[in-house]
């Protein structure tokens, strides 16, 4: 049975437009797995994080993963674009965070779904915001605005 899973997407070393593009395709390819929408793309300052600013959007799928088939699936993606994990929150040329499944509720040293810090991240709250207003709270949007993020691009891949 499918479920709804809200992807958070992010990049901030190289081409970071270009792989979220190919992300997005590969999310979009996954086994039974459908890309229903996909958020703007935001710019953001990095959070808890050093390096150049961030690209960053949100995914909504309709998938038959389950939560860590989904993780492992997510992990393979970012493995392809490349992705070095020399030290926590070091810049990265991809990330893919699950952040919501269905409504699961998990807490396993591998994943936790709701994903931890996404109430507390402009640059997942803004994203998720504009696809599903309803999953966000007002005072979670208001304790966010010291965090720097724009709207720079909207329809910006295809799927
Ligand atoms: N991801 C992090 C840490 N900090 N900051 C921004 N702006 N965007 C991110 O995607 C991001 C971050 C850890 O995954
Ligand atoms: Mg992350
Ligand atoms: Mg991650």
């Amino acid at each position: 049975m499918n479920v709804g899973a809200w992807i958070g997407l992010g990049a901030n070393l190289g081409d970071a437009r270009a792989a979220l593009r190919v992300a997005v395709r590969a999310l979009a390819a996954l086994p039974g797995t459908r890309v229903l929408r996909v958020s703007s793309l935001y710019r953001s300052a990095p959070v808890d994080a050093g390096g150049p600013d961030y690209l960053n959007a949100v995914a909504e799928l309709d998938t038959p993963l389950a939560p860590l088939a989904l993780l492992h699936a997510l992990q393979s993606i970012e493995q392809a674009a490349g992705r070095e994990r020399p030290y926590r929150n070091a810049p990265r040329t991809l990330d893919l965070d699950l952040l919501l499944h269905g409504d699961e509720r998990l807490d396993s040293p591998e994943l936790t779904v709701p994903h931890p810090r996404m109430g507390e991240r402009a640059f997942v709250l803004l994203p998720l915001a504009e696809l599903a207003p309803g999953l966000v709270r007002a005072e979670q949007l208001a304790a966010v605005t010291g965090q720097r993020i724009e709207r720079v691009e909207q329809d910006w891949v295809g799927f």
